[in-house]
């Protein structure tokens, strides 16, 4: 059982930032000024652990497809025989903009004989500017290798049961921390991306972190609850809003006075939940005098890598 985990990736250190920017804007060097304030974002957050996280998450991954596979292979007239060791799963790790990259474990899973693989993204929700693109450089890949395996993709998973269940055990603990739940609104946040790659596929992005949010409030009976965009690029065009900035400025004035934040669009700790909700969401709910507790991360917890284990699961023995 092979599996490529895919994520966003983060620059090691200082030095490798300005390659990490240059290849989000696909291959367009950031002017020096939006250089040094995303340098800054990351002096104050001290370091992103989404590498950590991620290669902790994997190796989770790997050991529980491994606890799950069977033991013993049995002929019909033969004894049982142990699992051969080649058929371990195996799980490979590549990121979209730093090292290791998705290219490089797609190249190393051809050296190493792999024949068919699951691919997955540690990211719930699909857009045309997130799973699409990672999709994009596993077929690119492949294409330069000349196809030396097949990849079944796992497209999404935000409104898988583990998910929801998972998130709504995060959000559930942050509510003990709110004085009145029932007053209490609670935001699902996820990455914002231009409104024109919103529209190029029907707002499928859109609907589907509704959905993830809708499914969790439900689970929970939440009072009060909406869906609010974190972190959206410098750029001219328009964004998916409203900015979770804005959303808790609004209720401010309709007089919230407590509330609680869960990025559903990112399974890990990062930049953008370190800074744009632990560092700026809850300036702006200081100065608004609202209370703002964060939901924690999924990051390398055993549910999440039970969720991330059946979905390689079912796409696996699909294709077999
Ligand atoms: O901790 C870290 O160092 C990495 C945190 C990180 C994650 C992440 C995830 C997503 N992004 C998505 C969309 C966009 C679009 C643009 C864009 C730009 C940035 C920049 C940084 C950055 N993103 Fe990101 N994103 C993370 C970090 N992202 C840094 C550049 C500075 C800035 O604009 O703030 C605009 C660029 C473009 O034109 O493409 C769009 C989406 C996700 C969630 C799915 C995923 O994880 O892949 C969507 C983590």
């Amino acid at each position: 059982m092979n599996v490529l985990l895919m994520y966003y990736g983060t620059p090691y250190d200082e030095g490798e930032l300005a390659d990490y920017y240059t290849d989000i804007r696909h291959g367009h060097a950031p002017p020096p000024a939006l250089l040094e304030e995303l340098r800054e974002r990351y002096r104050l957050i001290g370091k992103s652990p989404l590498n950590e996280i991620t290669f902790s998450l994997a190796r989770k991954l790997e050991g529980e497809l491994n606890r799950r596979l069977p033991r013993f292979t049995r002929g019909l007239a033969t004894a049982p025989e142990p699992r051969d060791p080649r058929d371990d799963a195996r799980v490979y790790v590549g990121a979209k903009h730093n090292a290791p990259y998705i290219a490089g474990a797609v190249r190393q899973m051809a050296e190493e004989g792999v024949d068919r693989a699951v691919a997955v993204v540690a990211a719930p929700h699909y857009s045309l500017r997130s799973i699409a693109e990672y999709r994009e450089r596993v077929d690119l890949a492949l294409d330069e290798l000349g196809e030396p395996f097949t990849v079944r993709f796992v497209q999404e998973y935000y409104a898988h049961p583990g998910y929801v269940a998972a998130v709504a055990e995060r959000v559930n603990r942050a509510l003990w921390r709110i004085r009145d739940p029932e007053r209490a609104v609670v935001y699902f946040t996820a990455h914002s991306i231009p409104l024109r790659s919103v529209e190029a596929d029907g707002g499928v992005y859109p609907d589907q972190v509704e959905a993830t949010a809708q499914a969790v409030a439900q689970r929970l009976g939440l009072p009060r609850w909406r869906v609010a965009w974190q972190s959206a690029g410098r750029t001219d065009e328009d964004w998916l809003g409203p900015d979770i900035n804005d959303a808790l400025r609004e209720d401010a004035a309709a007089g919230l006075r407590e509330a609680v934040v869960a990025a559903v669009g990112f399974p890990a700790d990062h930049l953008e939940v370190f800074y744009d909700l632990d560092f700026e969401a809850r300036q702006t709910a200081a100065e608004l005098g609202v209370h703002l507790v964060r939901a924690e991360s999924l990051n390398d917890a055993d549910d999440y890598v039970a969720v991330l284990a059946d979905l390689v699961e079912r796409a696996w023995y699909e294709g077999a």
